[in-house]
């Protein structure tokens, strides 16, 4: 026991979900992503006064040219309006010379989000819609799945983003985007593991799903990014990252938002797309 409280301590600052601020952009394990692998994944970004730049702050995918799909918590404090943020599509490095960014006009939070209580509070998901459809050359919308799909545990799916490689690990210029295959953990043994750890555990909760392993997870900076499943050669995504402890740590599988119990609900926003 006291092993598992020394390897946790170190980073119980770092795992708090819900506040994954401009300057913690992780990806823990994996592999640079080669060009149009994952091409929905976009870069959600909040200016910085001290860097003078549009700096990452989450993940996000696109859904249709013109709408993202991403974590609510990464859209705190709840005041701040669309013109506080831009996306950055089709670009695999951060900051790149020349890089595009697109104004975002409308910001949907899920009404359930409880900003007080953060990521695992649960309804952790929020709609961006943007001012004008991304060009099918700087981005390919994802497909979502049928609102009763069940994932079967230990199916691999991969996590994409720019966050940090490790517990206090920024992922280094030139911020190339990054891909890791992950285990679903079953909703059950996920509540299971985070409840052994803390008599103050946060529930998975039914609307969450589980995934990752030791070395191979998400991290601060991947938040409001894509979990992607294949079925029949289509990529699904499944889940957007939204909370864990710590990342990487075997025990500890990253938390995400369960996007098939939200699909009604970004239909009655998104038009259905299907293809350019
Ligand atoms: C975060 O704070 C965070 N290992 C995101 C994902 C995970 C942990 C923390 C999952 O943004």
């Amino acid at each position: 026991m006291l092993w598992l409280l020394l390897l946790i301590l170190p980073c119980l600052g770092a795992s708090v979900p819900g506040t994954p601020g401009p300057e913690r952009p992780g990806i823990v394990g994996g592999c640079p992503v080669a060009a149009r692998s994952f091409p929905w994944q976009v870069s959600l970004r909040f200016y910085s006064m001290r860097q003078h730049r549009w700096q990452h702050q989450c993940g996000g995918s696109l859904v249709h040219p013109r709408w993202v799909l991403t974590a609510a918590h990464c859209l705190e404090p709840q005041e701040l309006g669309a013109c506080a943020f831009r996306v950055q599509a089709g670009g695999l490095r951060l900051y790149a010379p020349g890089e595009e960014l697109s104004r975002v006009v409308q910001i949907i939070r899920h009404p359930e989000y409880n900003s007080s209580l953060g990521a695992a509070g649960g309804a952790d998901i929020a709609l961006l819609r943007l001012e004008a459809d991304v060009p099918r050359g700087r981005g390919v919308p994802v497909s979502l799945p049928a609102a009763a799909l069940s994932i079967p545990a230990r199916k691999i799916c991969w996590v994409t983003g720019w966050g940090d490689l490790g517990y206090h690990r920024p992922l280094p210029p030139p911020y190339h985007l990054r891909e890791v295959a992950v285990p679903v953990v079953g909703n059950g043994e996920c509540d299971q593991r985070y409840r052994n750890s803390s008599r103050h555990r946060p529930a998975i909760r039914d609307d969450m799903l589980c995934a990752g392993d030791k070395d191979q997870n998400s991290c601060q900076g991947d938040s409001g990014g894509p979990l992607v499943c294949r079925w029949n050669c289509t990529w699904v995504q499944v889940g957007v990252v939204s909370w864990g402890r710590c990342c990487g740590l075997q025990n500890f599988p990253g938390v995400y938002t369960r996007v098939a119990s939200y699909v009604p609900w970004i239909r009655s926003y998104v038009p259905w797309f299907s293809g350019p």
